[in-house]
């Protein structure tokens, strides 16, 4: 009777996957929250999920925007003036250099990052897509005119408001004193992908390209719960593409994947994907 290939579920061999990295030629890294906690930037989950009473879930919606633009605007005006004083750290840093120097070797290193922070430019990655946009970015909610922002603060109603602690008082800044376009005056909101809201088609086209072509993921520091984004690692996994989850824990997905390497992505990413001795020959 054949025995049942019981699923080994997936391997913490670093050598092994560091000889399959060698001979990949199109690297997919799929970000998310946690790439960036180790910079102190605050991860959705547990408590840094929470902006005084709020989950971020129940912020990041279009349903909260209609019903109450000043207090998501806090919200948004508290995380970009957060990163002010954030910074890239040895995981965005990593995969920054392991772009630029496997770009010379003709092979390419796309980062497919959730995160809305900036960081993976600020540590000088250069082939990102931003699947749920850009803190820095607005979005007008009349004309659609998407322009880049980094005044701080955005607008001066929101000086020196979006305290995230619990008792905080909400700021209701009245909606004519909210950022406005200046094309046509009218309301601007954060050029982000809100929960219930679809992806922008280009990104999404972008990010499915890069997808086809892939031939190893590194699934560094996401949860894996929101979709779409959450089901791309576990389809190039079906794919038999090998898949290298970087995280703290265990997550839905890391029973289908190839590797598991758990820990802080700060620590574990570096080391595995830093020069490969057979990159000094080409
Ligand atoms: C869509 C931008 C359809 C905004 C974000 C019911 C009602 C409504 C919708 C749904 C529903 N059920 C399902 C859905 C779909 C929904 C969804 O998936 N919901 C989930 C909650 C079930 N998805 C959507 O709504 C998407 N759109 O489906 O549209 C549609 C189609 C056509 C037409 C109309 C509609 C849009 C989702 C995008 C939402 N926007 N962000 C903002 O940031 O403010 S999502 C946001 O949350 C992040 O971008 C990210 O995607 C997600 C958080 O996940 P993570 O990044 O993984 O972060 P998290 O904190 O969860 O986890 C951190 C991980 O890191 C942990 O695993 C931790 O262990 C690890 N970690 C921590 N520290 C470290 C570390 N690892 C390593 N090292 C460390 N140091
Ligand atoms: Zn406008």
């Amino acid at each position: 009777m054949s025995e049942d290939r019981v699923s080994s579920g997936p391997s913490t061999d670093m050598s092994a996957f560091r000889e399959l990295f060698a001979k990949a030629r199109n690297i997919v890294a799929l970000s998310g929250a946690g790439i960036s906690a180790e910079s102190g930037v605050p991860t959705f989950r547990g408590a840094g999920g929470y902006w005084r009473t709020y989950q971020a879930t129940q912020l990041a919606t279009p349903e909260s925007f209609a019903a109450n633009p000043s207090l998501v605007w806090e919200f948004y005006h508290y995380r970009r003036e957060l990163m002010g004083s954030k910074h890239p750290n040895a995981a965005h840093k990593a995969l920054a250099e392991f772009e630029a120097r496997l770009k010379p070797q003709g092979r390419k290193v796309t980062v497919v990052t959730q995160n809305i922070d900036g960081l993976h430019h600020k540590a000088g990655s250069q082939d990102i897509i931003e699947l749920h946009g850009s803190l820095f970015h607005t979005r007008c909610t009349s004309c659609s005119q998407v322009l880049e922002n980094r005044d701080s603060p955005i607008c001066p109603a929101l000086k020196d408001r979006g305290a995230p602690d619990p008792d905080a008082e909400d700021a209701r800044i009245p909606v004519s004193e909210l950022p406005r376009c200046s094309e046509c005056g009218g309301l601007l909101r954060p050029h982000v992908v809100w929960f219930g809201e679809a992806l922008d088609s280009v990104v999404m086209d972008r990010a499915q390209s890069v997808l086809r072509s892939c031939d190893l993921c590194l699934l560094v520091g996401t949860s894996s719960v929101v979709y779409p984004a959450a089901g791309f690692a576990p389809m190039l996994a079906t794919r038999g593409v090998p898949v290298a989850e970087f995280n703290l824990e265990e997550t839905p997905v890391t029973g289908a994947l190839t590797f598991q390497f758990k820990g802080k992505c700060g620590e574990t990413l570096p080391p595995a994907i830093a020069l490969h001795p057979s990159e000094q020959t080409a």
